[in-house]
């Protein structure tokens, strides 16, 4: 299908057709640049030498490069032995002579980095990819051509590049029945009936999308784990999918049921200290790494929401993450061990339990352990503050996990770019350096790229948003949640904003005038979305289970911690969770100077304020409202931003071809809607709780809190 439509272009009215795109490609489109830049390239790129016999992973990186310059340039450079004047070199010192003889400094590079450069040799000038390895070749391949899809000058090329962080990993939570826990873009990818026979070529775009932004592992079932993933015959399908995603650097780990041995072992138990358990694990992982020789190791939700673990055999997560990190360590193998537990037994104030079950236990864990860290101390919420754990484990390897799906942030359809929370998590100071100040390079990044603890093991995890659907996200705009997690993972320094401009240049165009604004919404699309969902913050105010939509008031389910209510505190005085040394003490797992910060009410940012502090009504805020006011306004806010989302991406449609255009304006009008519900129906409520009037001006709700109340969404999307 084209779409065609005028347009004015230097000063000419013409007509301007867009092929319609489904979103399939991703960010690797590489449609035909601007002639003036095909020119450039093509003078700067006119012959590929790569070594003939290479490695499937440097078979990849040609393929690619030949892929993506037909598609950019319209042209493939011809092959050739030597370089001459114009020539693009890719390859190791080991696989490529004429590498090894221009001597570049390749060893700062490690095992994963590339360096991409402009070179002088004896017949004119080249420029050349190299690394030490070909992996290091195959994302600089990429890199290169991510500078051509987004228009940039090659004259004085001198990039090196390497990732900060070790473990750069998606966690698909999928099922083996293809549902995906918290899915909102389709079925599993994985077809595990057709596996391992039947490999979907989309393994292979798989592969080639993550390869491209540096992401090197992934998780392939969900931490809610069937113990059959264990079984000879899933082995097999999952090795299968190791197969095809090898030549990309890609390398697969599996969740593990902590009561395997009993489910699937017929053991009688799953003790982590009793012999026989101990045994069963190490012939399990024997059995994995027979199958998949790269096998990267365990992910494990363990005495958490119900899952078994150590403790049902009154022995400790280190207990446990220990006896798995023994079995994988002949191979090098690393046990991910989730810290994301509360218990459904534990009085205490949820976002402490963590906290308090793993900081005891630091030091306590082997060094191929990894303890896997949410961003906050709740759950994924629109506005978090960072989880206390990071900064207060300097003796236990800490990873981040983040979630890409958008569980807690308007499913598909919302336009929320992340690119922001995971930049504010990154950047976040944890006040943990060895001189107790704030302000000293003590960040989340820090911690979990190993450099403030000096850890061995590093890594970050993102909870996938990829499934079926044409488009892999369910929208075109999570593509770049999934795209920004990559790129921090890979260099946790790069801007949301830089990640955002890149993306779109690749996704749609580089035209300014399409950029500037289409960024622009993105970079303030989560704020909008923390605004109209939990202002101030508020947070776990989703309905029940299904996590659609708004329901604060939700009060009558069995454990306190299940409910709203338990986490906004609002009655007639006044709203808010009071975590001060007053109230449940949660801000002293924080370093003395940020404990001291967020348990002062006039000290603590707004943004985390009624995350702290429970506080009347009235009370005064920095912008000469009162508490009440300023929460109204922050709804209202968050509503008129996705208003003027809606209005900028209409503007835009020149840009765009008509069918990413038309599913995002549709997207956008529901995310209008679903915005004011939230407005709405959460200001009926806390209206009627507090006994307040609506501060003057405000709108009134668009239908009586009953109606709100009476919504039910059986068979809700993920759920
Ligand atoms: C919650 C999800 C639930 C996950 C859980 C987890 O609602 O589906 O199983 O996190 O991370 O946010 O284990």
């Amino acid at each position: 299908m084209r779409a065609c439509r005028t347009a004015l272009l230097l000063a000419l009215v013409i007509p301007q057709c867009l092929r319609a795109e489904d979103g399939y490609e991703l960010w690797l489109r590489y449609r035909p640049l601007e002639a003036e830049w095909r020119s450039t390239y093509r003078e700067a790129v006119r012959s590929l030498v790569v070594p003939q016999s290479g490695s499937p992973t440097l078979r990849a990186a040609r393929g690619e490069l030949l892929r993506g310059l037909e598609g950019l340039l319209g042209a493939v450079p011809a092959s050739a032995r030597e370089a001459g004047e114009g020539a693009l070199l890719l390859g190791t010192p080991e696989t490529s002579a004429r590498i090894a003889d221009l001597k570049l400094p390749l060893k700062p590079l490690g095992e994963e980095g590339y360096l991409i450069r402009r070179v002088d040799t004896d017949r004119g000038a080249a420029i050349v990819i190299a690394a030490n390895s070909d992996i290091g070749v195959l994302y600089g391949t990429f890199h290169f051509l991510r500078l051509l899809q987004t228009r940039t000058a090659l004259a004085n090329l001198d990039i090196v590049s390497r990732p900060r962080i070790q473990l750069r990993l998606l966690n698909h939570w999928d099922n083996l029945d293809r549902s995906v826990e918290r899915g909102y873009a389709g079925q599993s990818l994985w077809d595990w009936w057709r596996l391992p026979d039947y490999l979907d070529p989309r393994y292979t775009d798989y592969a080639r999308a993550n390869a491209s932004i540096g992401i090197n592992g992934t998780v392939l079932n969900n931490v809610n784990a069937s113990a059959d993933s264990l079984t000879s015959r899933y082995i097999a399908k999952a090795a299968a999918l190791a197969d095809v995603f090898r030549p990309y650097g890609i390398r697969v780990y599996l969740s593990a049921r902590f009561s395997a041995p009993v489910e699937i072992g017929g053991l009688d138990t799953a003790d982590p200290l009793e012999p026989a358990v101990r045994a069963w694990w190490k012939a399990k992982a024997a059995e994995i790494h027979a199958a998949i020789p790269d096998f990267g190791g365990f992910l494990v939700k363990a005495n958490s929401e119900g899952q078994p673990g150590p403790q049902d055999y009154g022995r400790s997560h280190a207990d446990g993450a220990n006896m798995l990190a023994e079995a994988l360590r002949p191979y090098g193998g690393a046990v991910m061990w989730r810290a994301f537990v509360y218990s459904d037994t534990n009085p205490e104030d949820r976002a402490k339990q963590a906290y308090s079950e793993f900081k005891p236990l630091d030091g306590r864990f082997a060094d191929n352990v990894i303890l896997q860290v949410k961003n906050g101390p709740i759950d994924f919420q629109p506005r978090e503050p960072f989880h206390p754990l990071f900064g207060a484990m300097p003796a236990t390897n800490l990873m981040l996990e983040l979630q890409i799906t958008k569980e807690y942030l308007g499913f598909d359809t919302h336009l929320v770019y992340l690119g922001t929370l995971f930049e504010e998590v990154l950047d976040a100071d944890t006040c943990a350096g060895s001189s107790g100040r704030c302000g000293e390079g003590a960040v989340v990044a820090s911690v979990i790229d190993g450099s403030l603890h000096g850890y061995r093991r590093t890594g970050i995890a993102g909870v996938a948003n990829i499934g079926t659907d044409r488009d892999w996200s369910g929208s075109i705009f999570n593509q770049a949640n999934w795209y920004a997690f990559g790129r921090l993972a890979w260099n946790p320094d790069l801007s949301a904003r830089s990640i955002a401009e890149e993306w779109l240049r690749m996704t749609f165009t580089a035209n300014k005038r399409f950029v500037a604004p289409a960024a622009g919404m993105m970079l303030r699309s989560r704020q909008a979305a923390v605004d109209y969902m939990t202002p101030l913050g508020l947070a776990h105010l989703m309905g029940t289970d299904h996590h659609y939509g708004p329901a604060p008031w939700v009060d009558h389910l069995a454990r306190p911690e299940w409910n709203p209510v338990y986490y906004h505190r609002a009655d007639r005085e006044g709203i808010g969770f009071d975590r001060t040394a007053e109230g449940t003490g949660a801000v002293s797992q924080y370093a003395p100077p940020l404990a001291r910060r967020f348990g002062n009410r006039n000290a603590v940012p707004e943004d985390y304020l009624l995350w702290f502090h429970h506080l009347p009504w009235d009370y005064p805020m920095a912008s000469g409202r009162d508490l009440w006011a300023e929460l109204v306004h922050r709804y209202d806010r968050g509503v008129a931003e996705v208003r003027a989302m809606a209005e900028t991406w209409a503007g835009l449609e020149s840009f765009v071809d008509a069918e990413r255009f038309y599913k995002t304006a549709r997207f956008l009008e529901i995310q209008k809607r679903e915005a004011r519900w939230w407005r709405d129906a959460s200001i009926a409520y806390f209206r009627a709780v507090s006994g307040r009037p609506l501060p003057a001006g405000a709108r009134e709700p668009a239908r009586p809190l009953e109606a709100y109340r009476a919504l039910q969404f059986p068979r809700g999307a993920g759920n």
